[in-house]
């Protein structure tokens, strides 16, 4: 007898729950629980590639940590007594208080039904806007940008504008690391075309300025003075487009601003303006992309507008390869702002304060009260929680105490509010251990729904594997609370697809109005078409589908013209003697956000391992501060203790620390309690970029080293932990050396009676301590008066293994030659093998590095780092 062959399951079509990019994902389940994941060679956005994050996937679906059961004070409850209590609370709130006495916190990271859900339920049928979203930290500028300048919130172009453009211009945009495959493809389009020029504007030399042919260092917060620079040097070439500014309004007062504006402004030589100002015009094919570095200041709308005008100047807009681009940052920030996550829009690109507007949504939903007042954006939100406004709060899928300005002031808040609700798939945040009540939410690869990425394309995410535990879909979460308050019918959808289908037929309707986005082509859709839709590209109705905007003008404002904004840029504030830092914030290859995701993944805990702030060197060496330092960064709100990166890749006056690490991940490593809740006045968000803070040198009389099978504790003094393939991995340092090493270490890995090998050496002031189980290794300790030199890789890779006596030295014995840090994620290769390849005159290129190691080959995050060691080793090489 045969028996049947095994059954080879078929990779399901979805989309990577990461940043903006949104490409498609092919993953397989793996029978096991598990997935296969590659990059899907049919999405239009990313063509089969993946990054480090995507690649890994895979490896961030297990269950430890996972929220799998409503709780309510920490104890478990039922489902049904949650919601009654959730729906209970904010009914009574509402009777009490007024509707505007509860506020929904919600994310650019929820799926578009989702969101449409939670906006219809505040602004519809709770009858408050107080309803706002993590975009306010993120697109609000580009937003208020887009409607100042086009009437609508609406990016112009595709990405296959960054391949076809001359010019590709990046300004506050890390590409390389926040949007690796948009990055990757450009990399590809500038190979084919070595004439393709790309300039990179950013503060810092980031990854991105690999690929640059100039990188502008300009002077935080000076973009707008920039670009007036470059608007008054199109006039003065005579480069405006006289044609296309019969469709634009504000040309004279944009240029009139422009021309007074001081190039000093932006600290940079001359030369280098000019050389820029030079490329621009002289590229008719030129798209600027911008992201953070633009959007997070007090004058981030001003920045945005700044752009905007060089483009509408020379009608540089929704052709091919032209064109402004913001990138959203969150997978779903373009659907959020499409259902109208922002307390001043309503759903579909309708805004709240257009009585005619509103009327079409309230009868559209059948609401019976419409929220008649934009609500409170975020910072002024949690303000209202502080002081008492907001009586009951419901977050759902974002980290507020970890990622919002004023951290710490956002923690005593919600400590201070009588009713927190969070929706989360863990309970390890800072956020969700202050909840009262914590509903357990689907995570990805467990639910459907759809998202919008940066060039307008909506892409399905499907379900691969079954929900685990109790955890439900966060639209139906919202759905069955909204029945229990009494709107029942509003809300009775069997499934996601309905709601996708509902808010299609509403885009009709607005579409009507004159919004920009109108998808009402699918508004009768199936619940099988929608399970099988395939990614589209906005809008999609009877008269138009896909495309790029503005080519010809026909702008969404009420003349339909385009409107150039006059700015006058800031002058930068004088420097505060007590804070003369300037704290610039941001993001990391390989960790997403407040790192509850990537985090379980390993292999993208080596890229970067610690939390850590670049110095430049003049201002190390001023302060005393060595290579490998701890240094305490601190201003009137607060703390944070990093690991100095002493790099010039920063300027002087300048520090740049990652915003990743949590209350979770390290003693005091949140950056966001040292920012000020100052925000821009016009689109709300916070200049998340531009602390000012004082800087000194950690006082530690002793650093430490851990590894352990299980989470170790969290001692006093310093300390970052993170997952290793084998447990955990765990850096440590106090201003108090311990008396007792061994108490220390039993506390610090919960291992009481245990007893361990231990090695002294009283004349370099070293203790180690290794605990085993029978023959294996459960955790070993390493401390010393200095910074450690140990084969940390090494050592976190001999948890579980019967550990080699070798182990107290710290270092790998002949036959376990250690990697050094892992520079390839994908590959898990390491430093030290990629510098032997070099040094042996094997890998002369980085295609020889892939070839002989398989580096860089996978998602191609790390080739700017290996071009750079290839560098720099062919520099000492005599010629
Ligand atoms: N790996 C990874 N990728 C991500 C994310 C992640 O968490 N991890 N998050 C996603 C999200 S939500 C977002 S919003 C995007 C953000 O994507 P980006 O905006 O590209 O990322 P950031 O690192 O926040 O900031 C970008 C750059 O702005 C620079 N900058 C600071 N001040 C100024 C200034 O005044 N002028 C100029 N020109 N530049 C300045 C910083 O030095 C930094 O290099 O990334 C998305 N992609
Ligand atoms: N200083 C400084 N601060 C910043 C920034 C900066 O550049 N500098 N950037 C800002 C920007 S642009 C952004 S976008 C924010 C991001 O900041 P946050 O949104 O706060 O960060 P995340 O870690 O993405 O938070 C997502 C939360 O949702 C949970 N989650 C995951 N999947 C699901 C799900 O399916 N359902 C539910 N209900 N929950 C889920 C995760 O476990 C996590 O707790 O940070 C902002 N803060
Ligand atoms: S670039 Fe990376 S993180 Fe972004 S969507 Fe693609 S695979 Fe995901
Ligand atoms: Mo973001």
């Amino acid at each position: 007898m045969i028996a049947d062959p095994p059954r080879i399951p078929e990779p399901i079509r979805t989309t990577c729950p990461y940043c903006g990019v949104g490409c498609g994902v092919l993953a397989t389940p793996d029978g096991l629980g598990g997935i296969v994941v590659k990059g899907d060679p049919d999405h239009p956005a990313n063509r089969g590639r993946l990054c480090s994050k995507g690649s890994a996937l895979g490896e961030t679906l297990g269950l430890h940590d996972r929220l799998l059961s409503p709780r309510v004070h920490g104890a478990e409850v039922s489902w049904d007594s949650a919601l009654d209590l959730v729906a209970g609370r904010l009914s009574r709130v509402i009777a009490e208080h007024g509707p505007d006495a509860v506020a929904f916190y919600v994310s650019g990271q929820m799926l578009t039904e989702d969101y449409y859900v939670a906006n219809k339920l505040m602004k519809g049928f709770i009858g408050s806007a107080n309803i706002d979203t993590n975009s306010r930290l993120c697109m609000a500028s580009s937003v208020a940008g887009h409607r100042r300048a086009f009437g609508t919130d609406t990016v112009p172009g595709l990405y296959e504008d960054l391949e076809l453009a001359d010019l590709v211009v990046l300004t506050g945009a890390n590409l390389a690391w926040c949007h690796p495959v948009l990055y990757q493809r450009l990399a590809a389009a500038r190979s084919a075309r070595p004439d393709m020029r790309v300039v990179v504007i950013d503060p810092r030399r980031t990854a991105t300025c690999d690929l640059a042919d100039l990188h502008l260092p300009i002077s935080p917060g000076s973009d707008a003075a920039l670009f007036n620079v470059l608007l008054a040097a199109i006039a003065d070439r005579g480069a405006l487009n006289t044609g296309y500014l019969t469709q634009v309004n504000g040309l004279e007062p944009a240029l009139r601003a422009a021309r007074a504006t001081d190039p000093g402004l932006t600290g940079l030589d001359p030369g280098l303006i000019a050389r820029f100002t030079a490329l621009w015009i002289g590229a008719e094919k030129v798209v600027t992309v911008y992201s953070q570095g633009i959007n997070q200041s007090t004058h981030g709308t001003d920045n945005v507008s700044a752009i905007l005008n060089c483009h509408l100047a020379t009608g540089r807009i929704g052709r091919p390869g032209m064109g402004p681009f913001s990138v959203t940052g969150q997978p779903n920030a373009m659907g959020g702002r499409e259902v109208g996550g922002l307390a001043n829009m309503l759903a579909c690109h309708l805004e709240l304060e257009n009585p005619g507007h509103r009327a079409a949504v309230q009868s559209f939903w059948a609401s019976p009260t419409m929220a008649e007042r934009p609500g409170l954006k975020a910072v002024d939100m949690f303000r209202a929680v502080a002081d008492g406004r907001i009586k009951a709060i419901w977050i759902i899928h974002t980290n507020p105490v970890v990622s919002m300005p004023e951290a710490d002031l956002v923690a005593a808040a919600l400590q201070a509010c009588p009713f927190v609700v969070v929706s989360d798939v863990t309970d390890q945040t800072d956020t969700a251990r202050l909840a009262h009540v914590l509903l357990p939410a689907q995570a990805w690869g467990e639910k459907e729904g759809t998202a919008s990425n940066s060039e307008r394309t909506i892409s399905r995410q499907r379900r691969l594997l079954p929900a685990p535990g109790q955890a439900r879909e966060d639209w139906r979460i919202l759905a069955q609370v909204a029945t229990r308050m009494g709107f029942g019918p509003a809300f009775a959808w069997p499934d996601a697809a309905a709601i996708f289908a509902e808010h299609a037929a509403l885009s009709g309707i607005a579409g009507g109005l004159g919004s920009d986005f109108d998808i009402s082509g699918l508004a009768g859709l199936a619940a099988q078409d929608y399970a099988d839709l395939t990614p589209f590209t906005w809008p999609r109705h009877a008269r138009r589908s896909g495309g790029r905007f503005f080519a010809t003008g026909q702008f969404h404002t009420p003349d339909g013209r385009g409107r150039m904004i006059p700015v006058t840029p800031e002058r930068p504030e004088p420097r505060d003697p007590g804070h003369p830092f300037r704290l610039n914030t941001g993001r990391i290859r390989d960790q997403w956000h407040t790192m509850t995701r990537t985090a379980r993944a390993p292999r993208l805990n080596q890229h970067l391992a610690e939390p850590f702030v670049e110095i430049h060197p003049a201002d190390a060496t001023r302060l005393g501060i060595g290579a490998d330092d701890l240094v305490q960064v601190g201003n009137a709100l607060g703390q944070v203790i990093l690991r100095a990166q002493i790099t010039e890749r920063v300027q002087p006056g300048d520090l740049f620390a990652p915003i990743h690490w949590t209350g979770e991940t390290a003693s005091a490593a949140r950056v966001d309690i040292l920012v000020p809740g100052a925000v821009d006045p016009i689109s709300g968000q916070p200049a998340s970029k531009s602390a000012r803070v004082a800087l000194a040198r950690y006082p530690a009389a002793w650093h430490g080293f851990a590894v352990s099978a299980r989470k170790p504790g969290e001692p006093g003094g310093y300390w970052s932990r993170n997952r290793t393939e084998a447990g955990w991995r765990m850096e440590l340092a106090g201003t108090d050396r311990p008396e007792d090493w061994l108490a220390f270490a039993r506390d610090l890995f919960a291992l009481n009676d245990a007893q361990p090998s231990i090695v002294t050496d009283a004349r370099r002031g070293l203790v180690r301590l290794a605990f085993h189980d029978g023959p294996r290794l459960i955790a070993a300790l390493y401390t010393g008066p200095a910074p450690l030199a140990l084969a940390r890789d090494f050592l976190a890779a001999q948890i579980g293994q019967p550990a080699p006596a070798q182990v107290l030295a710290g270092v790998p014995t002949g036959d376990q030659p250690d990697q050094g840090p892992i520079l390839c994620a994908c590959l898990n290769v390491g430093l030290h093998r990629i510098q032997a390849a070099i040094a042996s005159g094997q890998a002369r290129s980085v295609a020889e590095l892939g070839a002989l190691l398989g580096a860089g080959t996978n998602c191609g995050s790390c080739r700017s780092d290996l071009s750079a060691l290839l560098g720099r080793h062919l520099a000492r090489e005599p010629a």
